[in-house]
């Protein structure tokens, strides 16, 4: 068994657009009507995916979906031609992109059975994210089929809010050694809503077989909700034993560290207090929005937007950090602005699985001569821009179609997933 990290990747769509449908999300709603630039998204996020691999990680990926969702539109009664355009541009949202909200996942050390668990995340509180869920569970069905290494769950039942792996977190000394799993709920959020339920982080830990001391369940707290973090992973981010984390992330800080630090001593807390980096500040860089990862020599770095360099509070925060004497040795700014402008980061892209990677289908793993491949059909399929009113156009239809069907078709997944 080689056990390691593997960051799957969700490759940017070609129906990728600003249309403002997340109600919290600020970036989302201050690029609402925008021009996007699908092809250039894709290149960047395959860009980020090559950078990580040079730097001696694992990396996975997953498909778009296929857009428009025209199952989805038939159980509302329409069609892409006759929805109205706030329904249309729900059905065409390449939101699958954010990895992180795919699913939870708990690695086979923390889990009663040794298997590694994931559950498809239910995503109901965003509508054109509640029908995301059927495709990645088919995706996953097929990476994960190994049912001696995986099983994977249905989501959980709605009203229950489940966002997945962007409000969880697991803290381990080592990726492969058993773990605490770190479940972050919230209540209300000011004037925005909280779109994860504890009732649904319950419910996961209790399906993924976890051990109840191992299991924490922490309020996110109003006050991030309400400036924009509609996810815990925009104000926190852990890896192994260092949990990095803005001063005002969650309701009673004093009792998760406490919680944290007896069920796992060696904790490295890194705060970042907002007398340094304010949570506006925090939100707008998503400098929490980082991969947090383990190098191959043992060192940690953050690979982060390039907006994190351009905030100089963060900057100047960070680099005080790394100079010090700090788990975290190294920045690496990463170019993912199309995704960022709708409030997706470096780490709300992928999707952490700790596992063998010969238990996972060979299809969902990438290496250069791979993401070449991919880059070249993005090349020559993408759309290049998407205005919201194209979005009723049947010939950008046709070709978002086009694009999904090249890529699906290159990667001999087309028997597997059909549209
Ligand atoms: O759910 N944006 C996503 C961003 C998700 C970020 N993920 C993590 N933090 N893990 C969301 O709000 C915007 C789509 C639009 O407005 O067209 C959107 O869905």
């Amino acid at each position: 068994m080689n056990v390691t990290e593997i960051n799957f990747d969700g490759l940017i769509g070609p129906s990728h657009n600003y249309a403002g449908l997340s109600l919290g999300n600020l970036a989302s709603a201050r690029n609402a009507g925008a021009v996007s630039q699908p092809r250039a998204a894709a290149l960047q996020g395959i860009e980020k995916m090559r950078g990580n691999i040079r730097l001696g990680l694992k990396q996975g990926i997953f498909l778009p979906q296929w857009r428009p969702d025209g199952a989805w539109l038939t159980r509302l009664g329409t069609d892409v031609g006759a929805a109205e355009p706030h329904i249309r541009a729900a059905a065409m949202s390449a939101s699958s992109m954010w990895a992180a909200n795919a699913a939870t996942v708990s690695p086979a050390a923390d889990t009663q059975d040794g298997r590694t668990h994931l559950t498809v995340a239910n995503l109901v509180t965003m509508a054109h994210r509640s029908h995301e869920w059927p495709q990645t569970l088919a995706q996953l069905r097929i990476a994960f089929s190994d049912e001696r290494a995986f099983a994977v769950h249905d989501p959980v039942p709605p009203p229950f809010g489940d966002e997945g792996a962007a409000n969880h977190m697991r803290l381990t000394e080592r990726h492969d050694l058993p773990g605490v799993e770190v479940f972050v709920y919230g209540q209300s959020g000011g004037p925005f809503p909280a779109r994860q339920h504890v009732e649904a982080s319950k419910a996961v830990a209790r399906i993924h077989g976890l051990d109840p001391a191992k299991a924490l369940f922490v309020q996110q707290s109003e006050e991030a909700i309400a400036a924009g973090a509609f996810h815990n992973d925009v104000v926190a981010v852990a890896n192994e034993r260092v949990l990095f984390t803005h001063e005002l992330a969650f309701a009673d800080k004093a009792r998760f560290y406490a919680d944290l630090r007896a069920a796992l001593p060696c904790v490295e807390i890194v705060e970042v207090p907002a007398s340094a980096v304010s949570l506006s500040d925090a939100i707008k860089s998503y400098l929490f929005n980082a991969q947090l990862v383990t190098l191959p020599d043992g060192g940690m770095a953050l690979i982060l937007p390039t907006e994190a360099q351009d905030t100089p509070s963060v900057w100047t925060w960070l680099q005080q950090m790394v100079a010090g004497n700090g788990p975290i040795r190294r920045l690496v700014p990463v170019d993912v602005r199309q995704s960022m402008a709708n409030g997706g980061g470096p780490a709300c892209l992928r999707l952490r699985i700790v596992a063998d990677p010969a238990t996972i289908d060979p299809r969902f793993l990438v290496d250069e001569a791979k993401l070449d491949a991919i880059a070249g059909i993005v090349s020559n399929y993408w759309p290049e821009s998407i205005a919201p009113d194209d979005l009723s156009d049947t010939r950008l239809i046709a070709r978002i179609e086009q694009s999904w069907l090249a890529l699906v078709d290159h990667l001999q997944l087309s028997g597997d997933l059909a549209p």
